[in-house]
């Protein structure tokens, strides 16, 4: 073989270079800047902000609202840091003409909120408080004159206190579906999209077995597991009220934070393992509402602690979506283990790399692999998807000037925008993306520690600034694209 030094190889270059180059203008993007491709999001994708009515209200006791069982929580000394409780929050009951204003700036074609359920029923049922539903028909005639289309919540884990026993007892089910009726045959002229529950596990399990939130019970499976299933059939009694109260063309679906799994390679085996993951770990809330019926595998887990069913129950439950909304914001790895069931679910290690707020993982794939396992295992039962929330806490710290440079949150925003872009590229039914949070607000049990807002909120002062973040937000809106 013949074979040449490296001298007389980088003279080989240089004069072919030369010949190539004499008298040629080569095209421009050889020595300009890098194009990178913009990642554009299609025509008429909606961007929004979310919020949820205890984290932003304040104005407690205004107006005849009764107690929610995150009022008594909240109240109750050693439950939030600090003792921090929901009773002024944003005051956005009184501020939310600013609120809008915020939302107007960046631009957003729509808002999702929610709505206290003790301000409209002051006790969960019976006797209705007008003031407290004239509160949420102004908010809406707000929106809705600023061009913004609201997307409501029922219920973001603010149970009336009222109601005896909780999510222990069948009747709170049967309340809540007669509160969205009331709400919806109301609100219904204005409010086109609604959604059920935000996040069973967090007031489920959250709140009576792990005791880390309202009411802060540590109760035994069979109980939890009866819980669980009250929740998905206030969900599934909630569609119905809706659809029997609400004009045609109304929109049901739920806000559910289902548990994301992304495969560790990209590869045939691990992607069916992640995705088998991600129904069996689903399987009390999202499988079981989705599919209609409880997993085999998962009844035969609990055993004698399977919750009751009743007659009915499980049609209710399985009524049919007209979108779902899924709240990502963090991944868990699968990996393929020649098991029966098939995956397994990989030990964070403790170098794994998080957001102030300690369990926000970073892993902007969640995003992509959230939407894409939920739309391949359920497909037609799932016929428009919104991501309802995705966002991150951080340190923020407002400077003299009264800026908040949060360019981890821009980061993070960024990124996740980049790969829910991948879903939507492959032709994933996603039409819309809320941000959590519009601003800074309580933060559940973390109280005001944690910030989730693109703009900060001075809880002395209640003045609201918009951080860079939002500055950024606005941006991808004005362009529709990934920048
Ligand atoms: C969501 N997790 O809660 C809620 O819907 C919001 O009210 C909340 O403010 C926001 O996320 C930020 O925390 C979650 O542990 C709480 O995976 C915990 C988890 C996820 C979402």
């Amino acid at each position: 073989m013949k074979t040449i030094s490296r001298r007389q190889f980088g003279k080989g270059v240089a004069a072919a270079a030369a010949a190539t180059y004499a008298g040629i203008s080569l095209p421009e993007f050889a020595f300009g800047e890098p194009q990178p491709k913009r990642l554009e999001y299609p025509k008429g994708f909606l961007w929004g902000c979310a919020t949820a009515s205890y984290q932003i209200e304040g104005g407690a006791k205004d107006d005849g609202r009764g107690p929610s069982l995150w009022d008594v929580f909240s109240h109750t000394p050693g439950k939030t840091h600090n003792g921090d409780t929901g009773d002024v929050a944003d005051d956005s009951y009184h501020l939310y003409k600013q609120d809008v204003q915020l939302l107007k700036n960046l631009g957003v074609n729509t808002y999702r909120m929610s709505i206290s359920w003790s301000r409209v029923f002051p006790t969960g049922k019976g006797e209705v408080n007008q003031k407290g539903l004239d509160y949420y028909s102004r908010v809406v005639d707000e929106l809705l004159a600023n061009d913004i289309t609201p997307y409501i919540t029922m219920f973001h884990w603010d149970t009336p206190a009222g109601l005896q026993g909780g999510w222990q007892s069948r009747d709170t089910s049967k309340a809540f579906a007669d509160y969205c009726a009331y709400v919806s045959k109301h609100l219904g002229d204005k409010v086109k999209h609604w959604m059920t529950t935000n996040e069973f596990i967090c007031f489920t399990d959250l709140g009576y077995k792990i005791g880390q939130f309202a009411p802060g019970m540590k109760l035994a499976a069979g109980p939890v597991n009866q819980i669980r299933h009250n929740a998905i059939l206030a969900h599934g009694l909630g569609v119905q009220a809706i659809r029997a109260n609400a004009p045609s063309g109304t929109q049901v679906g739920l806000a559910e934070n289902a548990i994301v799994y992304v495969p560790v390679m990209e590869t045939d085996e691990h992607i069916e393992a992640a995705r088998k993951a991600t129904r069996d770990s689903n399987a009390p809330f999202l499988t079981t509402v989705l599919d209609g019926k409880y997993p085999e595998s998962y009844l035969a887990q609990e055993g004698a602690n399977a919750p009751k069913v009743e007659v009915g129950d499980m049609q209710a439950i399985g009524s049919p979506i007209d979108f779902l909304g899924v709240n990502i914001y963090v991944p868990l790895f699968a990996r393929a283990d020649g098991s029966a069931k098939g995956w397994v679910e990989e030990p964070m290690p403790s170098s794994y790399p998080h957001m102030y707020s300690p369990w926000i993982n970073l892993g902007p794939e969640c995003i992509y692999w959230g939407v894409r396992n939920v739309c391949d295992i359920w497909k037609e039962k799932v016929p428009a998807m919104y991501i309802t929330e995705n966002g991150a806490s951080s340190d923020d710290v407002l400077t003299p000037e009264g800026h908040v440079e949060d360019v981890d949150r821009v980061m993070y925003l960024r990124n996740h925008l980049t790969q829910l872009h991948r879903a939507v590229d492959e032709g994933y039914p996603v039409k819309g993306y809320f941000l959590w949070s519009l601003l800074d607000n309580f933060e559940w049990a973390d109280g005001y520690s944690k910030r989730f807002g693109i703009h900060y909120v001075d809880f002395k002062t209640l003045k609201r600034y918009p951080k860079l973040s939002a500055e950024w937000y606005k941006n991808t809106i004005a362009t529709n694209a990934v920048e």
